[in-house]
């Protein structure tokens, strides 16, 4: 195992295993610091500075209105590809999530660049575009710059994972959802009329939230003048995995889809 010892997991897991329970989202305050973080914000900075220069199928960069989004960093050496590879990230995320053991299988960065009126993510769950499937996904979100009100902070509808109802991508535009799927509901609705609670948290670098693959977030655009909010999200599986397909599901960088086989198992590693 790769020892980080800037990586602080706390030790009163299952209070924090309640917590991803009933909301479907928990915050851990100063998971990373120091050098592990200081390694990482170097890292996706390097990457973005380069423009992507030497990306291939696994690791890219993106640049959309409003946020750039880096994929894959986990495949290059370096400290994301520590932290996927890291036992005790795994164990710890696994008793969060209640399942003997999880494995890392995909990750993104995600810069929303500053008094960006477009960037904004609408409120979705991460579970449709998932081409997998499995008892546990959860996915740990990290914040590598500050974060508060008006620097696109993650909301969440807390408890909206529990129906394990399946809401399309909000990109689809579809008022016709596939069968399985429903309509998503109207969650600012919810929220004002107080049926749901707005839940967010200000960040420091370092800081982090588990989130589970159902529950319904969003990302106000930045609206901070001074600077871009950074986050890096590293997604987990639990040991039942298997491929999954249908309209909305995405692939997995760098995975062919001739190997993306509905219903067959997982690869036991995706960082070959
Ligand atoms: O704002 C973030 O860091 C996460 C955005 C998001 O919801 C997602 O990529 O699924």
């Amino acid at each position: 195992m790769t020892m980080l010892p800037d990586l602080i997991l706390p030790d009163d897991v299952s209070t924090l295993a309640a917590r991803y329970a009933e909301d479907g989202v928990v915050p851990v305050r100063g998971l990373l610091r120091g050098d592990l973080l200081a390694a990482l914000i170097a890292q996706v900075a390097a990457f973005r500075a380069g423009d992507g220069e030497g990306a291939d199928a696994r690791t890219s960069v993106k640049h959309l209105p409003g946020r750039s989004i880096v994929r894959g960093l986990a495949h290059r050496a370096g400290p994301m590809r520590d932290l996927a590879e890291n036992d005790a990230v795994a164990r710890f995320l696994a008793a969060i999530a209640g399942v003997p053991s999880v494995r890392y299988w995909n990750d993104l960065t995600l810069a929303y660049a500053p008094a960006a009126p477009a960037g904004e993510s609408a409120w979705h769950h991460d579970i449709p575009a998932f081409p997998l499937r499995a008892q546990a996904m959860p996915t740990l979100w990290i914040a590598l710059s500050d974060v508060d009100w008006d620097s696109s902070p993650l909301v969440f509808a807390p408890g909206s994972h529990k129906d394990g109802a399946l809401y399309p991508p909000s990109t689809s535009g579809e008022a016709d959802p596939l069968p399985g799927y429903s309509v998503m509901p109207d969650w600012e609705a919810r929220i004002d009329s107080g049926e749901v609670e707005r839940l967010w948290w200000p960040m420091q670098p370092g800081d982090a939230v588990v989130m589970h693959s159902h529950v319904v977030h969003c990302t106000p655009a930045n609206r901070n003048e001074e600077h871009e909010r950074v986050s890096i999200l590293t997604r987990w599986l639990s040991g039942d995995a298997v491929w999954h397909r249908d309209a909305y599901s995405t692939p997995v960088p760098g995975i062919p889809e001739r190997d993306w086989k509905p219903g067959a198992p997982a690869p036991t590693s995706f960082l070959t």
